[in-house]
């Protein structure tokens, strides 16, 4: 697939990485870009050997600077609700993907950057991440799910801090709050990006996609239906070869091999 504001490449069998690439902007997402990566997603949806999937920007200084402020100056009401509706639909696409999507935020991830690392299922910072919600600098709300997130992920009382005063907070603090999982140097990221993403092609798959599942769905469910779903999933597993293989490797005592069935 060619794309003009994205780097969609297999680093390694199973290990796909997105790059979103417009430097100039710093990676600013823009309709055309917010559907490119909705057709990167296609590609990994037909991609029965993908495993992992790691996002991040172009350059040294951002992962997403937010939506293109230049593309929504130009939008009518209409334009804006669909750009956001759109992106929100893609976003959650990354959500739902039957494989783990981990942001490696090599910069700024403001606004719709923030958006979009925290659709991810896994965040890794870099000591130069800066996250922040600044919409209200510019007289708008959040419209990529981050009014909806954020207070689930940090807490109401916190999110309504960063999204009415638009702070930007750095990467130690993103960690502190439950925003990323680690921060790492700048130079060291990508490494340890795909040393998460081996080890985790490394397990079966089936249970990789479903342990996904079973978090994302369950998160929208009471605890009675949640657990529910899990024994559910749980005795599904058992149906799986892969099941059988990965108890037989314990106690034959040798690495498992699975075939993802
Ligand atoms: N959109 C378009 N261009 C951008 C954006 C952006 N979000 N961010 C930076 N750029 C451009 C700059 O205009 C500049 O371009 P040029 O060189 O042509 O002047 C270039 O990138 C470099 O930026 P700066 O010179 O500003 O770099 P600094 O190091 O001085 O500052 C900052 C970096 C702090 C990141 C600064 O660029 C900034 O504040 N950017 C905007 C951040 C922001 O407000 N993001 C939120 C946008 S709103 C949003 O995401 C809402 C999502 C919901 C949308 C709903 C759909 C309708």
């Amino acid at each position: 697939m060619n794309f003009a504001n994205l780097l969609f490449e297999q680093l390694e069998p199973g290990i796909h990485l997105i790059t979103i690439n417009r430097p100039q902007s710093l990676n600013a997402l823009d309709p055309a870009t917010v559907r490119e990566i909705d057709m990167a997603l296609d590609g990994i949806e037909r991609d029965e050997k993908a495993r992992v999937l790691l996002i991040t920007g172009a350059g040294s200084k951002a992962f997403v600077a937010g939506a293109d402020i230049v593309a929504m100056r130009a939008m009518t009401p209409l334009e804006g609700r669909d750009f956001s509706a759109f992106t929100q639909r893609v976003f959650r696409r990354l959500e739902r993907l039957r494989i783990p999507v981990i942001a490696l935020v090599n910069g700024y991830a403001l606004g719709g950057g923030c958006e979009l690392a925290m659709s991810c299922d896994i965040v890794l910072a870099s000591e130069t991440a800066v996250f922040g919600q600044p919409e209200v600098n510019l007289g708008v709300s959040p419209g990529f799910g981050g009014s909806q997130r954020l207070p689930r992920l940090v807490g109401r009382a916190l999110a309504l801090e960063l999204l009415l005063t638009g702070r930007q907070v750095k990467a130690d603090e993103a960690v502190t709050l439950g925003l990323a999982n680690h921060v790492y140097p700048p130079a060291e990221l990508l490494e340890r990006g795909l040393e998460m993403a081996r080890q985790i092609a490394a397990k079966g798959p089936q249970a990789v996609r479903f342990v996904k599942e079973l978090v994302q769905r369950g998160q929208d469910l009471d605890l009675d239906n949640a657990c529910a779903l899990e024994s559910e999933v749980f005795g599904l597993l058992f149906s799986t070869e892969d099941k059988a293989e990965g108890m037989a490797a314990f106690v034959e005592r040798r690495a498992a091999q699975f075939k993802n069935r």
